[in-house]
C-alpha cells in the first residue's frame, strides 16, 4: 500500500495518524513528478494529497483513505461499537471538515490575503464553539476514552492553530473552549500527537524556508 502525500498536510496526516495507532504505519511519501504530474492525475483528477494506492485501488480523500485503513490494517476499530458515540466521531469530523478546514485556509493564507482574516477568525471561533457544543468536555479523548478517528481528525488541524499562534494569535480561540483546550493540550502530550506535531511543524519550516 503507498499512501502519498507530505506530512504537513492536516489530511495526509489523519490517514497516517490512523495507521499509527493501529500499530501498522502506512508513512507517506511524494509522488514522483508530483501531484500535479499526468500519472498522478491520472489516478485522481482533483490533483490533491492525500492519494492511497492499494494494488489498482486508487483513493482520494483523507477520511474516505482514514476509513479504509481502519477497515483493513490490524488492530484495534478506531470507530466506537457504542452508536450513537460512532455518530458523534463522525460528527466531529464532518464539523472539522466543513467548518474548521475553510477558515483554516484563510488563516493560512494570512500572508497573501490579510483582508480574509477577519471573517475566518470569526468562522474558527464558530467551528471550535460547534465541536465544543457536541462534545463531551470531560472525555480524555474527543470522544470518550481512547483515541479515535475524530482524534485522528483534528490532531493535525489543531497543530495549525498553535503553528498561526504568533501571526494570528489563534490559540486564543482554543483556549475559549475549555473543554476542546484540555484534549488539545493532553492529545499532544501523547506520544501519537506529539509525534505528529514534531513532523508538522519540521514540515512548515521546510516550507516557509522555500517561501
Ligand atoms: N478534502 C481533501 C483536501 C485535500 C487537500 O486540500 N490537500 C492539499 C494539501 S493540504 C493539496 O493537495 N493541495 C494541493 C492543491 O490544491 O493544489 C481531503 O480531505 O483529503
Amino acid at each position: 500500500m503507498k499512501l502519498y502525500g507530505g506530512k504537513l498536510s492536516p489530511f495526509v496526516m489523519r490517514p497516517l495518524l490512523v495507521s499509527r495507532a493501529k500499530g501498522s504505519p502506512v508513512e507517506p511519501e511524494a509522488f514522483e513528478g508530483g501531484i500535479k504530474c499526468d500519472a498522478y492525475v491520472a489516478m485522481t483528477p482533483m490533483a490533491k494529497m492525500p492519494l492511497l494506492v492499494d494494488g489498482d485501488f486508487c483513493l482520494p480523500e483523507s477520511q474516505p483513505i482514514a476509513d479504509y485503513l481502519d477497515a483493513v490494517l490490524p488492530g484495534p476499530s478506531l470507530m466506537p461499537a457504542d452508536a450513537k458515540a460512532a455518530a458523534t466521531v463522525r460528527l466531529i469530523i464532518r464539523l472539522a471538515d466543513v467548518y474548521v478546514v475553510p477558515n483554516l485556509g484563510g488563516l493560512f493564507g494570512a500572508r497573501d490575503k490579510p483582508e480574509g482574516v477577519p471573517a475566518a477568525m470569526a468562522g474558527m471561533t464558530a467551528a471550535l464553539g460547534y465541536i465544543e457544543h457536541f462534545r463531551n468536555a470531560d472525555d480524555d479523548f474527543v470522544v470518550g476514552g481512547s483515541f479515535t478517528q475524530a482524534d485522528a481528525a483534528l490532531i493535525p488541524l489543531f497543530f495549525f492553530l498553535d503553528a498561526l499562534d504568533g501571526m494570528l494569535g489563534t490559540a486564543a480561540l482554543v483556549a475559549a473552549q475549555p473543554g476542546l483546550a484540555a484534549w488539545w493540550a493532553r492529545a499532544k502530550a501523547t506520544a501519537l500527537g506529539a509525534q505528529a506535531v514534531a513532523e508538522q511543524a519540521e514540515g512548515l519550516k521546510a516550507m516557509m524556508g522555500g517561501r
